[in-house]
C-alpha cells in the first residue's frame, strides 16, 4: 500500500465522538443567546448528532452527561441512536451543579456529602451497563479558593478512596477516563489539576484507568503533545477533550484557534499507536453565538485534517534526519506535513465512503436546521446543564 493509501485507510476508520451538550444551548455566565431548533429531549440531541455523523461518515457516538440527559429508560435510548445510525459513548458524571458540593464532591469534609458523590458515579456506571458504554469520564470540581481553607493531602485522600470504590464496581470492558484541569470554579487550589496528578491517581488504580487530555485545560504555553506523547509511552492516555481556546477553559471550535498545535498533538498519536492506541477522540465544546450542527461538523473536519497531515508525516525521512543531528531537516519534514493541502484527500475519503466531499455544504442543502426550526416548537430547550 501507498503512504496515501495508507493514510487514507486509516482516516476511514476514524471515530469523533461527539458530546451531546454541544447540541443544546450555552453561553457565558453573562448570557445565553437562545438558538431555534435546538433540541428539547436527549432523543433529539442524538437527532442532531446523528446528522453530523450521516455527513462526516466519522462521528459515530455521542457523548451523555448525567444529569443533563437523564432519562428513565436507558436502553430504550440506546436504542433511538441505533435507530438513527449513532450509538451512546462516553458517559459524563456531574458533581458540580448541587448545592451540596459548595466545598467539593469527593473530595468534601463532610462524609454525607462524599457519599452522594460516589453513588452518583456508581450511578453512572449502572447506566453505562444499559447504555453499552464503555467509558466513564470524571471531571471534578473540587478545589479550594483559600490558602488553609482545607487539607490538600486530606482531600487528596477522601479523591483515591472515592476513585477506588468507583474503580471496583466498573465491568469487564469499562474503564474510568480522569480528566484534570489547571483551575476552574476553584482558584487557589484544584484536586486534580494537571496530567501528574490524574496520573499518579490512575497508576494506584489499575490499568483501565486512564488519563483524559481536555485540550483547554492547561496553562498558556504548555506543550501539550508532550504529555499526550509521556501518556501514550505509559499507556494510559485515555483519551482527548478537544477544544480550542486563546484564553482559558473557552471550549471553541477544535483546531480554530491553533491548528498547529493539534497537528502537533496528533502526530504524537500516530507516533504513539494512532487509533489503536485505546485514546478516544471526544470534542468538548459548546456553541454560543455560531449555529452548533454546522460548528461540530467543522470541528470534525479540523480534527480530520490535523489527522491527516500527521499520518503524511514522512517517519523514515524524520528518523533519518533525527539520527543525524539534522536539525533543520527533520523540522522540515514535519513542516511539510503540516503544509499539505489535505482537503483534496479528505474529498476523496469522503467520496470512496460514499459521502458527499463537502459535509457542510451537504448538510446546508439536506433542509435539517429549517426543519428542527419549524418542528422543535414549544416545550423546553436544552441548555448546557438541563
Ligand atoms: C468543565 O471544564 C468541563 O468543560 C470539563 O471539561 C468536562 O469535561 C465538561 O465540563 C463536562 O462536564
Ligand atoms: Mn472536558
Ligand atoms: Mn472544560
Amino acid at each position: 500500500m501507498t503512504e496515501l493509501a495508507a493514510a487514507k485507510a486509516a482516516l476511514k476508520t476514524q471515530a469523533v465522538e461527539t458530546p451531546s451538550w454541544a447540541y443544546a444551548n450555552s453561553g457565558t455566565r453573562f448570557k445565553v443567546f437562545a438558538q431555534q431548533g435546538v433540541p428539547r429531549t436527549p432523543q433529539e440531541k442524538l437527532d442532531d448528532a446523528a446528522k453530523v455523523h450521516e455527513f462526516t461518515g466519522v462521528a459515530p457516538s455521542v457523548a451523555l452527561h448525567i444529569p443533563w440527559d437523564k432519562v428513565d429508560d436507558y436502553t430504550a435510548l440506546a436504542e433511538h441512536a441505533e435507530d438513527r445510525g449513532v450509538r451512546l459513548g462516553t458517559i459524563n458524571s456531574n458533581t458540580f451543579q448541587d448545592d451540596a458540593y459548595r466545598l467539593g464532591s469527593v473530595c468534601h469534609p463532610d462524609a454525607a456529602v462524599r457519599r452522594k458523590a460516589v453513588d452518583h458515579l456508581l450511578e453512572c456506571v449502572d447506566i453505562m451497563d444499559a447504555t453499552g458504554s464503555a467509558d466513564l469520564k470524571l471531571w471534578f470540581a473540587d478545589g479550594t479558593n483559600y490558602p488553609g481553607q482545607d487539607d490538600i493531602r486530606a482531600r487528596q485522600d477522601r479523591l483515591a478512596e472515592a476513585l477506588a470504590e468507583v474503580y471496583e464496581r466498573l465491568g469487564e470492558g469499562q474503564r474510568m477516563l480522569l480528566e484534570y484541569k489547571l483551575f476552574e470554579p476553584a482558584f487557589y487550589t484544584t484536586d486534580v489539576p494537571d496530567w501528574g496528578t490524574a496520573y499518579a491517581h490512575c497508576l494506584k488504580l489499575g490499568p483501565r484507568a486512564r488519563v483524559v487530555v481536555d485540550t483547554g485545560h492547561h496553562a498558556p504555553g504548555t506543550n501539550i503533545e508532550f504529555i499526550v506523547a509521556t501518556l501514550l509511552r505509559e499507556e494510559r492516555l485515555g483519551g482527548f477533550d478537544f477544544n480550542s481556546r486563546f484564553y482559558a477553559d473557552d471550549d471553541l471550535m477544535v483546531g480554530s484557534a491553533d491548528p498547529f498545535q493539534l497537528f502537533r498533538i496528533m502526530h504524537e498519536v500516530v507516533r504513539g499507536g494512532g487509533f489503536t492506541s485505546g485514546a478516544a477522540f471526544m470534542l468538548d465544546q459548546c456553541h454560543n453565538i455560531e449555529a452548533k450542527i454546522p460548528a461540530i461538523i467543522r470541528s470534525v473536519m479540523n480534527v480530520q485534517e490535523a489527522t491527516a497531515k500527521a499520518l503524511l508525516v514522512d517517519a523514515e525521512a524524520l528518523a533519518a534526519a533525527q539520527r543525524d543531528g539534522d536539525v533543520l531537516g527533520a523540522n522540515a519534514v514535519l513542516m511539510d506535513a503540516y503544509n499539505t493541502d489535505v482537503r483534496l484527500l479528505l474529498r476523496e475519503v469522503r467520496e470512496e465512503m460514499g459521502l458527499d466531499p463537502d459535509p457542510i455544504e451537504a448538510y446546508r442543502r439536506s433542509g435539517w436546521a429549517e426543519r428542527i426550526v419549524a418542528e422543535r416548537v414549544g416545550g423546553e430547550q436544552a441548555g448546557w446543564g438541563a
